[in-house]
């Protein structure tokens, strides 16, 4: 298949000014070794800011702090595919956040890691050391395939590996090749945007243009559901038949981002559309982003998903337009069910008879607070015993490849800094997120990871009053309705409307296959215990055997409210 066969659909309407930006500088070097060396400049130009999220690099100001005047600082997220590192790479990363960053690192809700509140002048030095050490930020944001998921649990079969190998070789092949990247953070040197052969590049797999917009990959393993497989731009679920690794199952077309006030974006479960063995894997990627390169809306970001060509054009023409592409057929999608999301906490033992531990960190954030002293135990453990460390979507933390043996020293250095192994968090705690919004996200509209804490202890309050204590119902929030800790799949999802008002979505399920709904459009935060209050009371007297709270909102509260209610799963 020659992926740059079919050019982009030439659009008849004007073209976005990020479009314009990526013809007229498509080594995406921008002028940002130049601005870089330059300490006058206190920042980059709206330009670069731009080309910088192709290299994984969000300029940001401290939004506390704005009152004083913009203090800009930069976020930096790591790509790493399936959220595997070495100890040693774990080291670098918790080094440079000390170093240049501010103390802490951020797990993403894409198993990769933020650097926040880095300030001009160590942006080079981290980008250099974090290279050195054989690590990159490549298209980590920006208009290209994003960190690729895979399911997080170590290795608890040799199938599970494999999974992740494919992860990792599809990240590879989906990766730009402009060599602005390596020129700009490893040598330091501001690209000539006048020399022909920079004026004229073109990348091999995104042409000259690249995407539309972000393009994001996940493999799940069912019965789990980890990743959040359907909310993809592109998901592999993986089928095994008599103890092999058979294929894939091709799901095309999740997303989750919308504009609040804006009718025509929303959330989308994606369409399984075909099987592929593994051997047809790199192929087919390739293929489903050429589909999003050739007809996403390059004259609308708000639009230009591949989410809103499977809406408008439909998973038959989809597969059609594909296997042109491809050359040949895709099997028809094999039998799956996912049965639960959600992450593995306490100690337990890999296949290879490993031990590993899954912890859990609130918030994703990696710190040391008070007494709690996260981050400076899992530097301990890095150095001592060099697990390896996975990174969840769920933003918790894995250390896999343990000896049995070091399992007590392990728990031991733990106990020392204040992080219980067993009784981490209780059962909301464990099942939530929050993105980061405030002070970092310029998108943020209300407070997420700052206020959802306090917030889940007084919702813990309400689960007692109303007999639930104990009870795990899947809680996220996001400041703002684009959607980055997924609350449109939580049986409970706040979304920021403004300062101390959020949406509330009702009605997710434990598996992740069901989109929720929009229960109330704003609950200021002073009532949400009060509105929770009433919808658990309801729910622990009326749900059946061990219903949960997102399947009886379904069945109960949508059915009264919505007489012809949306099956959204899309499970075969
Ligand atoms: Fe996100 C933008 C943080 C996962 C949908 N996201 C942003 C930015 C970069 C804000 C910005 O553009 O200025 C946020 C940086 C905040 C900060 O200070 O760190 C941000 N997104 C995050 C992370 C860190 C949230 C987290 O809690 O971990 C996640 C990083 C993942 C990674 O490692 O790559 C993150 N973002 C997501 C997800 C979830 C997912 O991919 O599974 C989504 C919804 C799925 C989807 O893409 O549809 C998501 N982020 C968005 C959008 C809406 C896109 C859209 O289609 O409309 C934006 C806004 C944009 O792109 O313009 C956005
Ligand atoms: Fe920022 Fe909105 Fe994403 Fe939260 S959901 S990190 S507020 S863009």
């Amino acid at each position: 298949m020659s992926a740059v066969e079919a050019g982009p659909v030439v659009p008849t309407k004007k073209l976005t000014r990020n479009e314009e930006l990526k013809i007229a500088v498509p080594t995406l070097a921008g002028n940002i070794a130049a601005t870089l060396a330059d300490a006058a400049v206190a920042c980059f130009s709206a330009d670069d800011e731009q080309f910088l999220k192709f290299h994984g690099i969000y300029q940001q100001d401290d939004r506390d702090k704005r009152k004083a005047g913009k203090q800009y600082i930069w976020m930096i997220r790591g790509r790493i595919p399936g959220g595997v590192l070495s100890a040693p790479q774990y080291l670098v990363y918790d080094r440079l956040a000390t170093e240049f960053g501010n103390q802490t690192l951020r797990i993403t809700s894409r198993q990769s890691f933020q650097f926040h509140g880095v300030v001009k002048n160590g942006l080079g030095p981290l980008m250099k050391q974090l290279n050195e050490a054989m690590m990159d930020t490549v298209a980590a944001c920006g208009d290209v395939n994003r960190n690729v998921m895979a399911p997080p649990a170590p290795a608890r079969t040799a199938l599970h590996q494999q999974v992740l190998e494919d992860a990792k070789a599809v990240s590879l092949a989906l990766m730009p090749r402009t060599s602005a990247y390596h020129s700009i953070w490893v040598d330091g040197v501001q690209l000539n945007l006048d020399a022909q052969e920079n004026k004229d590049f073109v990348d091999p797999l995104y042409g000259r243009q690249y995407l539309p917009r972000k393009f994001k990959t996940a493999f799940a393993f069912p019965p789990l559901n980890d990743v959040d497989v359907l909310t993809n731009c592109l998901g592999y679920i993986a089928i095994e038949e008599g103890g092999r690794l058979i294929g894939y199952n091709l799901a095309a077309g999740g997303g989750l981002g919308r504009s609040h006030g804006n009718e025509e974006t929303y959330p989308r479960i994606a369409d399984v559309i075909g099987f592929i063995t593994p051997e047809q894997l790199i192929d087919a990627s390739r293929a489903v982003l050429t589909v999003h390169r050739d007809f996403g809306d390059r004259t609308n970001r708000k639009h230009a998903r591949l989410k809103y060509v499977l809406e408008e054009k439909g998973p038959v023409w989809f597969r059609a337009e594909l296997e042109a592409r491809l050359g040949w057929k895709l099997a028809d999608p094999k039998p799956f069910s996912f049965e639960k999301q959600g992450d593995h906490f306490g100690w337990d033992t890999a296949a290879d008879g490993s031990a590993f531990l899954g912890l859990y960190v609130e918030t994703g954030r990696i710190k040391d607070n008070g007494a709690l002293r996260l981050k400076a135990a899992l530097k301990v453990i890095a150095e001592r015993f060099a697990p390896e460390f996975r990174l969840t979507p769920s933003q918790n933390i894995i250390l896999a490849n343990i000896r049995p043996g070091d399992r007590a020293a392990i728990t031991q250095v733990l106990a020392d800094h204040g992080i219980p192994v067993d009784n981490q968090a209780s059962a909301i705690r464990r099942a939530s997120m929050a993105c980061p919004s405030m002070p970092t996200c310029g998108l943020g509209l209300a407070e997420s990871e700052r206020y959802m804490p306090a917030l889940l202890t007084g919702i813990e309050g309400v689960l007692v009053e109303t007999g639930l204590a104990g009870q795990e119902i899947i809680i996220r929030m996001t400041g703002c309705p684009n959607g980055c800790a997924r609350p449109y799949m939580a049986e409970i999802g706040f979304v920021g409307k403004g300062p101390g008002r959020y949406q509330l979505y009702l009605g997710g399920n434990e598996s992740c296959t069901r989109l929720n709904r929009l229960h109330k459009d704003v609950v200021r935060d002073g009532e949400i215990l009060g509105e929770l209050r009433s919808l658990l009371t309801r729910y622990a007297a009326e749900r059946i055997g061990a219903e949960r709270f997102g399947d009886w909102v379904e069945r109960v509260v949508w059915k009264e409210t919505v007489p012809t209610a949306p099956a959204a799963a899309a499970v075969a």
